[in-house]
């Protein structure tokens, strides 16, 4: 079955830096290609941006912030303004889409799911700019009250990476916006095509210019530059463990705050009273979503021994009728890696796997000689914790699986790992859930569910996966801080009252100068 969407033939797409409301030239005029995935074609030319860049658009957001209307609205202008991005973004749903399926080489009905869930979220972030209450205390003693407002952190900047470049765009823009922020985007080098569309649908939705800024270009110079920049208040990172400590480091320059959100190696625990059904379908999903691409992948698999040999068989059986392939194709399961390199790492890490003395059950090969970077969908079954797969992001369709037998061992090897962004339980038992999730050290847990999600439901890491909040309230927190006005109203008792002071000293009166 063929695409809606007429062809996959778009005509290339070239974009300019986005500053101040409108596209501009960049300081050093080259581009960046990118070459679709799947097939090998030029799709789309990026601005490869600057150190000079970053400064124009730090500027603006500068400006627009101190200066402009933004951060002045009130929360009810702010969220109609939101609401009308989100009506945009919803209206050029296949345009958005088939640049994401081009670009990221995605399959498009999970593209299609990006711009729906990016929508979702712009309109909850709309919600979330009438929700910017303070508190009052009233009981400090006789004749003080105090006021705790919540203000905008002032500009923020915005790193986002290439696996779901709209709607991670949309898990940190709208949420800044609705908060009274204005921003400077730094999105993938690999994937910058919606950053840009979406920035231009801003303006059309009354987003004033300088508040919404787009910077293509690479991290060692756009990324580098930006998250160091005195002129930021806040930094938002999503993207590798590796780069995270890096933008964390920029960030101590100028002391300013940040939130990190990192890679994964999530644990799927399937107990012996699951629904297995149910488990062997969010088994897949967990792993094979968005092509294993994805920081909450449930790329480990505990399977309880006593159900693991039929469990097993099922998955095999079902990821055997996986489709891989042009990314189009709405029958699709499973599209190309990024890119070359990512390929490479990933078949690297199947090899490691085979190596180490893990066994193979399924796939494992990458079709050689197609122009796309694809990769079958591949199980290994018998890892232990020793081994590279079980430790590794391999970000790719390659699942792990590790049978256990109790309760303790499956927290044990959940928790044996240096991530701590998600993991997910399979049990009927609401007891077993509960314990089990209250011992698994991520910041996301799903039971009976997989890839599951709301923008009301924040997401967030410990350990190797960061630190910080994405989306729900604690999100839109993120970007503003809080501040303290503490009022006297009645009279006041001096501290110092007066005549206590002796007054300067003189030698006259034999105190020594030295003693002040
Ligand atoms: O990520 P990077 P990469 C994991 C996944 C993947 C690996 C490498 O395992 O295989 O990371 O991917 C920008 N200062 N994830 O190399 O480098 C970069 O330009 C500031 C998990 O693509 O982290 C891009 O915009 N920014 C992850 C963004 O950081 C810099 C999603 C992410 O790129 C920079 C992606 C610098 N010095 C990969 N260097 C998740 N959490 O979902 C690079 N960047």
């Amino acid at each position: 079955m063929r695409s809606g969407i007429e062809g996959k033939v778009m005509a290339e797409r070239s974009y300019l830096q986005f500053i101040g409301g409108r596209p501009v030239e960049g300081g050093g005029g080259g581009s960046i290609e990118r070459r679709s995935p799947s097939d090998g074609r030029l799709v789309a030319r990026y601005a490869d941006g600057t150190a000079g860049d970053v400064d124009l658009a730090v500027a603006a957001a500068r400006t627009a912030f101190e200066e402009g209307p933004w951060p002045r609205l009130s929360g009810l202008e702010r969220a109609a303004i939101l609401n009308r991005l989100a009506d945009l973004i919803r209206d050029n749903r296949d345009r958005l889409t088939r640049i994401e399926v081009e670009e990221v080489g995605k399959p498009i009905r999970f593209a299609r799911g990006d711009i729906d869930g990016a929508v979702a979220l712009t309109r909850y972030a709309a919600s979330l700019a009438m929700q910017m209450a303070g508190t009052v205390h009233t009981n400090l003693g006789a004749g003080k009250t105090a006021l705790i407002t919540r203000e905008p952190v002032g500009v923020a900047a915005l790193v986002t990476p290439w696996n779901f470049p709209a709607l991670i765009l949309a898990q940190k823009v709208p949420f800044a916006l609705a908060a009274g922020c204005t921003v400077v985007l730094k999105p993938s080098e690999f994937t910058s095509g919606s950053a840009f569309e979406i920035a231009a649908l801003a303006v059309e939705a009354g987003i004033p210019a300088g508040a919404f800024n787009v910077v293509s270009g690479y991290g060692a110079t756009v990324g580098d530059h930006l998250t160091a920049h005195p002129g930021i208040d806040f930094v938002s990172f999503t993207g590798s463990t590796r780069t995270g400590r890096r933008v964390v480091a920029n960030t101590s320059t100028n002391l300013v705050k940040s939130s990190v959100e990192l890679g994964g190696k999530s644990a799927n625990i399937v107990f012996a009273d699951a629904d297995l059904d149910a488990a062997v379908d969010g088994a897949l999903t967990g792993v094979f979503f968005n092509n294993g691409e994805c920081c909450i992948s449930g790329s480990r698999l505990f399977v309880h021994a006593r159900v693991a040999d039929g469990f097993i068989a099922r998955i095999v059986e079902r990821s055997k009728a996986l489709r891989v392939g042009d990314p189009f194709d709405e029958a699709t399961d499973i599209g190309a890696l990024i890119d070359e390199g990512h390929l490479a790492k990933v078949t690297a890490m199947i090899a490691a796997g085979v190596d180490e003395g893990a066994a193979l059950i399924l796939g494992g090969r990458a079709p050689a000689g197609a122009p796309g970077h694809f990769c079958e969908p591949t199980i290994f079954d018998r890892v232990e914790p020793g081994m590279t797969i079980f430790r590794e992001e391999i970000f790719g369709p390659v699942l792990s699986i590790t049978r256990f037998d109790t309760v303790e061992e499956a927290v044990r090897l959940a928790n044996d790992t240096a991530y701590g962004l998600a993991n997910y339980v399979w049990s009927k038992d609401i007891e077993t859930v509960l314990t089990v999730a209250a011992r698994l050290k991520s910041g996301w847990v799903q039971a009976n569910t997989a890839i599951d999600g709301a923008p009301q439901l924040p997401l967030t890491g410990v350990r190797g996966s960061g630190f910080g909040y994405e989306m729900g309230e604690a999100g839109f927190q993120e970007f503003t801080q809080l501040k303290t006005l503490l009022i006297r109203t009645g009279p006041r008792t001096p501290v110092f009252p007066a005549g206590a002071w002796p007054g300067p000293p003189s030698p006259a009166d034999g105190r020594a100068a030295s003693a002040i």
